[in-house]
């Protein structure tokens, strides 16, 4: 049994968790609960590589430790399986997405059981498979069925609207709903026919249809999100993108806009991610103002005032300008007949950027006059009315007051077109050098606002807007609501149908739940139809109940992942998302680990519906993450050849200079596998094997110590750099132990840092020394090949023992607490050499060192646990080992004590006694007394440290 062998044990062990299930954690029990959990992966072709276990050793760190504590630990794993990479490949070589999915998790699987992470894999949730999206599509029907009340502030059933509008029509109504929701009397109400009053609920529920401008790319058949469009192009494929408005399914996130924003208060996350959300949701207080138009060249039929958001209305005596977006409902009937032609090519060119490009671009000033003018409602003045790209159609009222004087853009915009600049504060800057967006100084040319300061004037504004009916006190939100359609095949059936119904069109219903899961139906492509209907316009037959359409487009990637938590809690419940005892028992998730690219996705949609199904009464907590830390990324590290420049081309061989032996000449970089690398020496053969097109008859030039040694270099851990470890190969060679504290040891958590498979041996020797603490002669070399003869000893621990052994418990507590992981690995070096350097095998010590090691090297210290004759089973529910911080006071020193010049007794004191204190105590000791037969000592010599000399 001695033989400690990496390969074995670890296999022995994972197996054992598994057939014991060692990490079910028990519901009812009095036990706290402790819920830590990994941001889930989309299961990629490629596996996992070095840099994606780096956030899940964390987590697994935190949940033995809290097992150790005495915590019911939930520490789940699942797979968020829809995605565009496999319905990318379905498109190119016809396969189902499914069955790549399917092959890409077992291989996931495969490399997390290898790394021993202490997952129950009983609650193993994929997005993609039915039985879970049945509740995604499930909670996308509550939404339906839900309505935001303003009064109550939150949620509710939609029935309690229809309450409201059969008793008082819509006067009680205070809703985050479309802005065209008509208005009317509980008589108007009731005398509505089913299908009409159905149709008005559509612009309440939470989520709903709306025209929504969004990129369109044709070539492609789908909508693309803004990060997948660059330069007005698709990223992939590089097809144009227009801006077009499409009827989408939307999210009303906005309704929750303020929550979002005051709910980060009561949250421990980072302050950068905290403040990504905060900008995200973007508050702005201000004010609508309406400015009615000049009757001249405005045509019948639109409305009589254009209204603006502003945040700075203390500026409206310096507005020389009106701005439309191009896409401004009001511009057709704007635009004068002389302006039509430049009118509409703009138009037609702003269709073609992007949002983010018409807000990144600052310089550029482009813009149209329409013709037409409004009037400035304090001072009367005649307003001309622009266009020009820079005002964005969905935000505020797609309208913008400007005032050249206060903005730079305004400013840009004054100066290309010529158009006036009026001064509205004496504390301005010249104006002929920028637009000076101050609140400071005394109102100059500025009406009924003269004289005052910067919050009277705004009060004083909005109180004449307000009584004139001009305007209001608003606050505006830049955070819009979601688009959650996707024109895609591997994603969730939305479970909606249409129906005609005459008098109010064609509406959408949901399916019966009993209809539920909405099952991907099959398609002979994974393509839009010859029409430009999504995929699943391509299945036979698919038609609800026989002969109604069903919504032809799935769920954006977001909305399996909104909710996948609760799902852990109860996976396997056929009855709802998750039994009402598991969530009010597992409450929401205490520690969070997860990349910091979710910002503004993932962690923003989960707190939405987290919030919705709190506000309806699902879960108990309105928040769904307590605490979240972000890992760092894991960089590669390149490795390089170089190739001396000129050869190796057209039939010469090449020349490989090793990286001393380059001195100055001129070479080629290329990157070498930095699996085929060791401490930096390539394996030339291997390089050789591996790369034969480079290779033919190629001379190395090697260091004189017929080393070839490679270059490095820190870039992105990519396939196309070669620099990519596999953790598979790691355990293989070093094992699950190795590379997890491995990984911690690479530095903080949540600091960007280098893979280096170079400082692995430090890790690999440490493993090493541990197990010779408990076995004697294990041969050098591999630890596989260490084992020997068990040395551990029943003697008492030492002052010194015990007190490496409490600063280790100490640290390691800390540390884990502050989740601090880089710094515990180096004190469990320093403890085990300190140990080794005492000569200590205690099974006092060591038993307690097995437990703080285990969260880190789970598999050695089971197998250390059970050679100290443990109970047969699992360490993980040992009781962490408990502080004592009276063995960190200062050591004790065994003082020998002479007696005329004899040794004849040894005592311990502390090192800082005092000498007089030692000479009292030696004094009055019994051994002392009995050779002092009675006599006084003549003298008493106390050597700090050392000996303490009695003469008689
Ligand atoms: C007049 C003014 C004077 C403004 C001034 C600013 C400074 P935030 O803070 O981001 O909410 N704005 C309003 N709607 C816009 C739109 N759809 N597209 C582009 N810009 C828009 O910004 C609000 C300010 O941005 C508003 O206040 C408006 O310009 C502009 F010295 O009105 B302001």
């Amino acid at each position: 049994m001695a033989d400690y062998n990496h390969r074995e044990t670890e296999k022995k062990w994972q197996d054992f968790w598994e057939t014991n299930q060692t990490y079910q954690p028990a519901l009812h029990t009095a036990k706290p609960k402790y819920y830590v959990l990994d941001m889930f992966p989309y299961p990629s072709g490629a596996g996992l590589h070095v840099g994606h276990p780096l956030g899940y050793i964390a987590s697994d760190i935190v949940a033995r430790y809290k097992r150790l504590k005495g915590y019911n630990v939930l520490h789940p794993m699942g797979f968020d399986s829809f995605g565009l990479p496999a319905e990318q490949y379905a498109i190119q070589t016809g396969q189902h997405p499914a069955v790549t999915t399917e092959a890409n998790l077992t291989r996931y699987i495969e490399q997390l059981k290898n790394i021993g992470f202490s997952y129950d894999w009983t609650r193993e949730v994929r997005t993609s498979d039915p039985s879970y999206y049945k509740w995604t599509q499930w909670i996308f029907m509550e939404l339906f069925r839900s309505w935001y009340n303003r009064d109550t502030n939150r949620a509710e059933p939609i029935e309690t609207l229809l309450d409201k509008f059969a008793t008082n029509g819509t006067t009680d109504v205070n809703a985050v709903c479309d802005e065209n929701a008509p208005t009317f009397t509980a008589a108007e109400w009731n005398a509505l026919s089913k299908d009409e009053s159905y149709a008005i609920t559509l612009h309440y529920r939470l989520t709903y249809l709306a025209d929504a401008v969004v990129n369109w790319c044709p070539a492609l058949g789908t909508v693309l999100a803004n990060d997948e469009v660059k330069d007005g192009v698709s990223e992939r494929g590089g097809y144009p993108v227009e801006q077009k408005l499409m009827r989408q399914w939307m999210m009303r996130i906005s309704a929750y806009a303020d929550r979002l924003l005051t709910g980060l208060d009561t949250i421990d996350w980072t302050e950068s991610i905290k403040e990504q959300q905060r900008n995200w949701i973007g508050k702005s207080v201000g004010a609508s103002v309406k400015f009615p138009l000049a009757s001249a060249g405005t045509s019948s039929g639109t409305s009589a005032f254009i209204e603006v958001f502003t945040t700075r209305v203390d500026t409206i005596y310096g507005v020389t300008f009106m701005v439309l977006a191009p896409e401004h409902e009001l511009v057709p009937g704007l635009t004068t007949p002389e302006q039509r032609d430049a009118v509409e090519a703009y138009v037609q060119a702003a269709k073609l950027r992007s949002e983010r490009d018409r807000m990144a671009d600052t310089k550029a000033v482009s813009g149209v006059f329409t013709g037409s003018y409004c009037v400035n409602p304090l001072n009367d003045e005649k307003v001309p009315i622009f266009l020009a790209d820079y005002v964005l159609a969905g935000y505020g009222t797609g309208a913008v007051m400007a005032v050249p004087s206060g903005d730079q853009r305004d400013w840009t915009f004054a100066k290309h077109f010529d158009l006036p600049i009026i001064p509205v504060l004496d504390a301005q800057k010249d104006m002929e050098q920028q637009a000076d967006n101050t609140k400071e100084g005394q109102y100059i040319n500025s009406g009924i606002i003269n004289g005052m300061t910067y919050k009277e004037a705004t009060a004083t504004l909005i109180a004449w807007l307000e009584e004139r009916g001009l305007g209001r006190g608003k606050v505006n939100f830049r955070m819009r609501d979601a688009v959650f359609s996707r024109q895609r095949y591997w994603g969730e059936p939305v479970p909606v149908y249409f129906k005609e119904t005459g008098s109010a069109g064609r509406l959408p219903y949901l399916i019966d739940e009993a209809d539920l899961p909405l099952e991907l139906p099959a398609v002979d492509k994974y393509l839009p139809t010859e029409s430009g209907e999504p995929p699943l316009g391509r299945a036979e037959g698919w038609r609800y109940q026989g002969g109604y359409d069903y919504e032809l487009s799935t769920m954006p990637g977001w909305a399996g992942s909104s909710w996948y938590w609760y799902r852990y809690m109860d996976p396997k419940n056929e009855a709802a998302f998750a039994s009402k005892e598991a969530i009010s028992y597992w409450q929401n998730v205490d520690l969070y680990i997860g990349g910091t690219e979710h910002a503004t996705g993932h962690l923003l949609y989960s707190r939405f519906w987290n919030k919705f199904l709190y506000d309806r009464g699902y879960v108990p907590q309105d928040e769904p993450f307590k605490k979240l830390i972000n890992q760092g990324m894991i960089q590669g590290r390149s490795n390089f050849v170089y190739r001396v420049a000129g050869t190796g081309r057209e039939g010469t061989p090449a020349v490989f200079l090793s990286l001393n032996q380059i001195n100055g000449r001129e070479v080629t970089p290329l990157h070498v596998d930095v699996n085929i690398v060791e401490n930096d020496v390539l394996d030339i053969e291997a390089f050789k094997k591996s790369r034969p097109d480079l290779t033919e008859n190629a001379e190395f030039i090697l260091e004189p110590d017929g080393r070839y040694v490679v270059g490095n270099e820190v870039e992105k851990m990519s396939k196309s750099k070669f620099n990519v470890v596999n953790p598979d190969m790691i355990v293989e060679r070093y094992g699950a132990d190795v590379l997890r504290l491995y990984e911690m040891f690479l530095g903080p958590l949540e600091q960007a840092k280098p893979w280096n498979t170079n400082g692995i041996d430090g890790v690999y020797r440490f493993i090493r020394k541990f197990w010779r603490l408990f076995y004697k002669d294990a041969p050098a070399g591999a630890v596989e090949a260490g084992g020997g003869t068990w040395i551990v000893t029943d003697e008492q621990p030492t002052p010194a023992e015990l007190k490496v052994l409490h600063k280790t418990i100490q640290k390691t507590e800390n540390d884990i607490e502050g989740y601090s992981f880089n710094t515990s690995v180096s004190s469990f070096m320093i403890c085990v050499n300190e140990l080794a350097a005492l000569n200590c095998h205690k099974r006092a010590i060591l038993k307690d060192l097995v437990l703080l090691v285990s969260p880190y090297a789970p598999h050695i210290a089971e197998e250390l646990w059970a050679a100290l004759g443990h109970e047969p089973g699992s360490l993980s529910y040992a009781a962490f080992p408990t502080f004592n911080p009276s063995f960190l006071v200062e050591d004790a020193f065994e003082y020998p004590i002479q007696i005329n010049g004899k040794v004849r007794t040894t005592i311990s004191f502390a090192v800082d006694r005092a000498a007089s204190e030692i000479e009292r105590e030696v004094l009055a000791d019994e051994t002392v007394q009995k050779w002092l037969e009675g006599k006084s000592p003549k003298k008493v010599v106390v050597v700090p440290k050392r000996i303490v000399n009695v003469v008689v």
